[in-house]
């Protein structure tokens, strides 16, 4: 078995109280990837909590015990000395895991699982995979490592972290494994791949699919063509309520234009606080322009927030972008 696996089982081996967690605003490999080491750990015969303060977002409440998922955590002093092991899934930092301060700021000992290339490893124990499309590939890895019999619960959790984080097998991160371990799970565990494309894309609310339209109006491209964004605002949001993670995708529309390598989403979250999400084809890594912001993700798919109105933050990311371009002309 590989040294970090091995780590890791003999880590837990005589550990029994585990709390298992992942970033907040989740995804579904963050929520695929929390219950399939929380079914493993519970198949082990450990005592497992599983927590992700901002709930788990509708589309993947179809997944087999995410009602188990608690948003709402508040243990008793007594409960906080039983618990041993805090792991942490899909996490690049320890301030972006789900859980209430009074529990991230005490002493637990943490197992960090991730596949952010970005996370620097803040756990006693560290299973960082770059090269792992999904924080769900590297659990596959791990239980398969350990002999542990996945069962169907385990396969589709995990199908749907691989699934989500690669966008259905199109993305750059999707190596040939990953696929074989999919193939696996379809395989092994009959997972119903067209179940969980209905789920995560075709149960859209009314009111996601509205604004959808207004931020595709919003839509423009600039930077030679380059660069095309587009602006979710508080008065589209305040026409058409919405989850939060409903307006995640909506991102991915402005990168789809032919001829833009880079797309950002701003999102304005509150009154002067600004979401930017940011995508991009292979030319560009924007977790790098991301990071410039103090945000962090993919080369592919990053975020950041800034504070200001957003007319302002509009224009300084474009001028910050437009520099970025013409850097790269002179490095040419
Ligand atoms: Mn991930």
């Amino acid at each position: 078995m590989d040294l970090p696996f091995r780590e890791f089982f003999e880590f837990i081996k005589n550990k029994r109280n585990f709390l298992v967690c992942c970033h907040i605003h989740p995804d579904g490999d963050a929520i695929g990837s929390t219950l399939a080491i929380g079914s493993a750990l519970s198949r082990m015969g450990k005592q497992v909590t599983m927590v992700c303060t901002d709930g788990v977002p509708n589309v993947y409440r179809f997944l087999e015990n995410s009602s188990m998922i608690l948003s709402d955590y508040n243990p008793s002093d007594i409960d906080d000395e039983r618990l041993e092991v805090l792991i942490s899934v899909d996490c690049a930092e320890k301030e972006r895991i789900a859980l209430p301060a009074k529990i991230l700021g005490g002493n637990l000992p943490i197992i960090n699982i991730d596949h952010h290339i970005t996370n620097i490893g803040f756990g006693q124990l560290n299973l960082i995979m770059p090269d792992a499309a999904a924080t769900g590939e590297v659990i596959y890895r791990l239980l398969s490592a350990g002999g542990i019999d996945l069962g169907h619960e385990i396969a589709v959790a995990l199908y749907t972290a691989i699934a989500t984080d690669t966008g259905f097998f199109r993305y750059t991160n999707t190596s040939w494994y990953t696929m074989e371990i999919a193939a696996e799970l379809v395989k092994n565990y009959q997972v119903d791949l067209a179940k969980v494309a209905e789920q995560v894309h075709e149960q859209k609310s009314y009111n996601s699919i509205r604004l959808l339209g207004e931020v595709l109006n919003s839509i423009q491209v600039g930077i030679g063509g380059k660069v095309a964004w587009a602006i979710l605002d508080q008065r589209m949001l305040m026409k058409y309520p919405v989850e939060n993670e409903e307006t995640e995708s909506y991102v991915n529309y402005a990168r789809s234009i032919e001829g833009v390598e880079v797309s950002i989403l701003f999102k304005e979250f509150r009154p002067d606080e600004i979401k930017l999400s940011w995508r991009s084809t292979t030319a560009v890594d924007v977790s790098k322009l991301a990071a410039n912001y103090g945000g962090g993700g993919h080369a592919r798919a990053a975020g950041c927030n800034l504070n200001g109105p957003l007319e302002k933050v509009v224009s300084e990311i474009l001028a910050y972008v437009s520099d970025f371009y013409q850097q790269c002309d002179t490095e040419y």
